[in-house]
C-alpha cells in the first residue's frame, strides 16, 4: 500500500517507545485484571474503532473574520487525500474521508476512488451544500434551499441532494448527510410551519432517491447563519423530520450545534430510544458551534456520550452510527489537530468499556447517585494511553502520531511542493 511518510522513520519512532509502551501496558493489564476486565478484549475494540475525516478539515478553516492560511496546505481533493492518508497511516483510526460536494467534487469519480484505495482509503457520509451559492447557479439560497419559498429554489436544492447521492454511489458511500442553513434573521420574516413543511417534502423527495443500502442523515443546528430562527433548530424537529420521512432517514448530532449546556448525552439516549440516532460530528466548543478539536474543551460529555453508545450497544451489539470529525483548524496544523482529535474519541470510547455497568445499574436502581457517578468518574479518571499506544503500534501506526509526523518533516515538504496559491483557499470555506 502506497504510504507518504517513510517506513524506517515510523519502525524507528515505534522502536524507541516499545519498550515504555510495553511495560505500561502490562501495569495497566494488571490493574484492569484486578476488577475482573481482560485488558486484550478492550484492545481489539480500540484497534476496531474508527472515525471518518472531513476532505475540508485538513485544510485551514478561519473565521468571520479572517483566515490565515497554513503552509502547504492542499489545493485539491488528491492533495486532501494525500494529507487524510497520513492521518489514517499514524493514527490507524481514520481510514474513511467524507466529501463534501461541490467543494470537493471529482471530476472522475472512479479516479478518485482508485485514488483513495491505494492508500487503504474509502468515503464515508457524503455531504450535500445548498448553504452557498455556486458559480453559476441559477437560483439563489439567500432566503433558503429545501424549505425556500420559491418551488424553483428547492427544486433546485432536491437535485443537488440526488446528484451527491448519484456521486456517493460511484465512490462506494453509503449515507448522505444534509445539514441546511436555511432559518431567518428576523421575527416574521419566515413562517415556522411553512418552512418545515418544505422541509418535510423536499427531503422525502430527495429519500425516494436512496438506494436500498443507503442511510439518510439530517443534521440539525440551533443558530448560524441564521440568527432568529433556523427550521431545523434541534433534535426535535430532526427526529419528526428523520420519523416522517422513512426508515432509513436518521438524526445526526453534531456536538456543537445545541444551546449552550445542553445535555447532550440525554439527547443521544433518546434518539436511540426510537431508533432515530444515525450519526455524529464530532468536535468541541465553549461558546457556538467554535469547531474546535473533539475532547479539547468537554473531554468528560465526550466520555458521557461514549457511555451511552456504549450502553445502547450492551443490547443491540450491531449497533454503529456514523462517526466523522467536524472541525476547522484555525491555528493548528491540520494533520496534526485530525489526528489528535481522531485518539480523543478513541479514548472516550474505550474508557466508556470500562465503565462497570452492573455496578452503575445497581447503584441506580438504589438511588444511590454519590456511588453512580462515581462508578463512571472510576472508568474516566483512568488513563488508557498504553491501551491506544498498543493499538497503534499493532496496527502498523505511530505511538506518538504528533511527534512521529513532526518528525519526518511532512508539513515542510508539501510546504514546497503546494506553493501558496492566493486565490485558492484549499479548504473550500469562504
Ligand atoms: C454546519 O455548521 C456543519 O456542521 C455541517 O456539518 C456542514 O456541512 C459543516 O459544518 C461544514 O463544515
Ligand atoms: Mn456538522
Ligand atoms: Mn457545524
Amino acid at each position: 500500500m502506497k504510504q507518504l511518510i517513510d517506513q524506517n522513520l515510523l519502525q524507528e519512532h515505534n522502536t524507541k517507545q516499545e519498550a515504555a509502551v510495553t511495560s505500561d501496558y502490562n501495569a495497566l493489564a494488571e490493574k484492569l485484571d484486578r476488577s475482573g476486565i481482560k485488558i486484550d478484549t478492550i484492545l481489539e475494540q480500540a484497534k476496531q474503532f474508527t472515525v471518518a475525516v472531513p476532505s475540508w478539515g485538513v485544510g485551514t478553516g478561519g473565521t468571520r473574520f479572517a483566515r490565515f492560511p497554513g503552509l502547504g496546505e492542499p489545493r485539491n481533493i488528491f492533495e486532501k487525500l494525500d494529507d487524510c492518508s497520513v492521518i489514517q497511516l499514524l493514527s490507524q483510526a481514520t481510514p474513511a474521508v467524507s466529501l463534501h460536494i461541490p467543494w470537493d467534487r471529482p471530476k472522475d469519480p472512479n479516479e478518485l476512488r482508485q485514488y483513495a484505495e491505494q492508500y487503504g482509503l474509502h468515503f464515508d457520509a457524503m455531504n450535500s451544500n445548498t448553504f452557498q451559492d455556486q458559480i453559476g447557479q441559477e437560483e439563489s439560497y439567500k432566503f433558503g434551499s429545501l424549505t425556500h419559498t420559491d418551488k424553483a429554489v428547492r427544486e433546485q436544492a432536491i437535485a443537488h441532494n440526488i446528484d451527491v447521492v448519484e456521486l456517493g454511489q460511484k465512490l462506494g458511500s453509503k449515507a448522505l448527510t444534509v445539514w441546511v442553513g436555511d432559518g431567518s434573521n428576523f421575527p416574521g420574516q419566515q413562517h415556522f410551519k411553512n418552512s418545515f413543511t418544505h422541509y418535510l417534502e423536499s427531503i422525502k423527495e430527495v429519500y425516494k432517491s436512496l438506494p436500498d443500502d443507503w442511510n439518510m442523515l439530517l443534521e440539525h443546528k440551533i443558530f448560524e447563519p441564521a440568527f432568529y430562527s433556523t427550521v431545523i433548530q434541534d433534535w426535535g424537529s430532526n427526529y419528526l423530520a428523520a420519523k416522517e420521512t422513512g426508515e432509513r432517514c436518521m438524526s445526526l448530532v453534531d456536538l456543537g450545534h445545541h444551546a449552550p449546556n445542553v445535555n447532550i448525552e440525554m439527547i443521544v439516549s433518546r434518539l436511540a430510544q426510537f431508533g432515530k440516532l444515525g450519526g455524529f460530528h464530532f468536535n468541541d466548543s465553549k461558546y457556538g458551534d467554535d469547531d474546535l478539536d473533539s475532547g479539547s474543551i468537554n473531554p468528560y460529555q465526550l466520555f458521557l456520550i461514549f457511555n451511552e453508545l456504549t450502553d445502547i450497544r450492551a443490547q443491540d451489539p450491531a449497533y454503529s452510527p456514523f462517526y466523522m470529525l467536524d472541525q476547522s483548524h484555525n491555528v493548528t496544523d491540520p494533520v496534526e489537530s485530525l489526528m489528535y482529535s481522531a485518539a480523543e474519541v478513541q479514548r472516550a470510547f474505550v474508557k466508556s468499556l470500562l465503565v462497570d455497568r452492573k455496578a452503575l445499574t445497581q447503584y441506580q436502581e438504589a438511588n444511590d447517585p454519590m456511588m453512580a457517578q462515581a462508578s463512571l468518574k472510576q472508568a474516566y479518571n483512568l488513563d488508557v494511553e498504553p491501551i491506544l499506544q498498543m493499538a497503534r503500534l499493532q496496527a502498523g501506526g505511530a505511538i506518538d502520531p504528533v511527534s512521529c509526523y513532526r518528525a519526518s518533516g511532512y508539513r515542510a515538504a508539501v510546504a514546497k511542493s503546494r506553493p501558496a496559491d492566493p486565490n485558492k483557499t484549499g479548504s473550500g470555506i469562504v
